[in-house]
């Protein structure tokens, strides 16, 4: 044998060695709707520093921002199929997905946004993210991002459900809120995110619902100037990865992609709070009016939604309840 092969047979046990316990090398893709600079796109952002950091450059991340791979409808189904290995996605857009998680997205579910943050940091926050991970969808539950408080924004002035009546209103794609709008009184209609402008611009619809920071930076505001602080719905945004991506991980990187994922949701909620002081100044400047309504109506309007949607989860329901 010569010296050339002999070399080659020797060194093959070493390769062998190297490349099982070589760690697996990618560079992962996060869609998100929202553009550049909003607190999700930079806490994620400096998530996917992190993990780079500590992962010595073998996962990589590219944030795709702006809804430019798609609605989060679309982009679920693509992360699903592990064509796009990331996202942060509202509960309300996996809802119809991950019908297990529905208990957060029910109308006045928590007392306040304070209430929210201390179910998510909690053991409830943490069963309801392995009911994705559990789910037969192929996505892995990471972390909690802060969506804010949800309040209706129309053209005309809502003060109560009597000036509600009749009104389009848009909502996300999942049939608890259309039932929800509806039994305020409203025409609950869904459609995605990037439709809403030109759907209020066009008179398709009379408002939509959603939080400050979204408001002002989907330019929602220039066709809406009545921002009617229902409270109606708080919901909570998990950042997803593929399983089919989750799976070709080593334990030591999954272990580091959960960390600076739990990292990114105290990081992103700091930035939440920042945002939206400064957007609900600035929709004031733009000349929109805050109108403080009496909730209690649209509490009670919205208990048989709550029937309906809750049978299912009536003791998680009781624990989300008694959560202080
Ligand atoms: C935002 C949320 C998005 C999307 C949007 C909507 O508050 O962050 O994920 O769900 O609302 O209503 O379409």
């Amino acid at each position: 044998m010569d010296f050339k092969r002999k070399l080659l047979i020797a060194a093959l046990p070493l390769a062998f060695c190297l490349s099982t316990t070589a760690y697996a090398e990618m560079t992962l893709k996060i869609a998100e709707i929202h553009p550049a600079g909003y607190p999700t796109v930079v806490a994620q952002e400096n998530m996917g520093k992190k993990i780079e950091e500590a992962t010595d450059g073998e996962l990589k991340f590219r944030m795709f921002s702006g809804g430019v791979l798609g609605s989060e409808k679309e982009v679920v189904e693509q992360v699903q199929l592990g064509a796009v290995q990331m996202t942060r996605v509202s509960l309300g857009t996996l809802g119809p997905v991950v019908p297990d998680v529905n208990a957060f997205n029910m109308p006045f579910v928590f007392r306040d946004h304070e209430h929210m943050r201390k179910v998510i940091d909690g053991e409830i926050g943490q069963e309801i993210l392995d009911k994705i991970t559990n789910s037969d969808f192929n996505m892995v539950g990471l972390a909690w991002m802060d969506g804010g408080v949800r309040n209706l924004y129309t053209k005309e002035p809502v003060r109560n459900l009597e000036d509600l009546k009749g009104m389009k209103i848009r909502v996300m794609g999942n049939p608890l809120f259309i039932d929800t709008l509806n039994a305020m009184g409203a025409q609950g209609v869904a459609m995605n995110t990037g439709e809403i402008f030109s759907a209020l611009q066009t008179g398709v619809v009379d408002g939509a619902e959603n939080n400050p920071p979204t408001m002002l930076e989907h330019n929602h505001f220039r066709a809406a100037k009545n921002y009617s602080l229902t409270g109606h719905l708080i919901l909570p945004e998990p950042i997803v990865i593929s399983k089919t991506t989750w799976n070709k991980l080593s334990p030591e990187q999954q272990e580091i992609v959960k960390k600076y994922a739990k990292e990114a949701q105290m990081e992103e909620r700091k930035l939440w709070d920042e945002k939206t002081a400064s957007s609900e100044a600035k929709l004031k400047e733009e000349g929109v009016t805050f109108i403080e309504v009496d909730k209690k109506p649209f509490y009670d309007a919205t208990a048989p939604v709550r029937e309906k949607y809750g049978a299912p989860y009536a003791e998680l329901i009781k624990r989300i309840e008694a959560v202080q």
